[in-house]
């Protein structure tokens, strides 16, 4: 079984490839044009010891919005589809992710049913010129196209570039847990399908 696929997205407003490999040891390369989400991106995907290859292009000069959002749509697609019948994994996965003043809780579950529920204090202020209401659009994305439960939980932080980019590699760690591939090969769950 090959826990690997290839997304390409294109649509008027953006051009985003996406590979996704559960069980390479390769190491990640991200390159987008917009390079906050790139180095949000390696965060996640180096602390989340997930060979993820994503290219992505958007038209960042009218809204880093949609850029943002279609890289989380490709990636939760080919995350999806990548686990597959999601046999003998662990489902479920958390991390609480310290950086300096920031602390992030994610907890996660590969459900069927994805939703993002995003709380507390994170900072609304902007990093680099772009706002910090485009980051849970990421999130929201990829939770609805992974099929992902996610719990994303701003505890503390008032540096928003810490609070963020915590919460990147908080959901690439909990990530990590929840696709392990245990010993028994089942479905994990009682209705026997996810
Ligand atoms: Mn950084």
């Amino acid at each position: 079984m090959t826990r690997r696929q290839v997304i390409h997205r294109v649509t008027k407003e953006t051009d985003i490839q996406v590979l996704v490999d559960l069980d390479s040891l390769d190491p990640a390369t991200i390159d987008t044009n917009l390079p906050l989400l790139s180095h949000f991106l390696t965060a996640m995907a180096k602390h989340g010891h997930t060979h993820w290859q994503v290219v992505g292009q958007g038209d960042i000069e009218v809204d880093p919005h949609h850029l943002v959002e279609d890289v989380g749509i490709a990636m939760g697609q080919a995350l999806r589809a990548a686990l597959g019948e999601m046999r003998g994994i662990s489902r479920f996965g958390q991390r609480y992710l310290p950086m300096d003043d920031a602390l992030v809780l994610c907890a996660l579950d590969i459900s069927g049913r994805g939703e993002l529920y995003w709380s507390g204090p994170f900072p609304d202020r902007p990093i680099n010129g772009i706002n910090a209401e485009v980051w849970p659009e990421f999130f929201k994305a990829f939770a609805h196209h992974s099929g992902i439960t996610i719990h994303l939980i701003c505890q503390a932080g008032h540096n928003a570039h810490h609070v963020y980019e915590a919460s990147f590699k908080a959901l690439g760690q909990a990530l990590n847990e929840a696709i392990q591939v245990g010993p028994d090969g089942d479905v994990p769950s009682t209705k026997g399908v996810l």
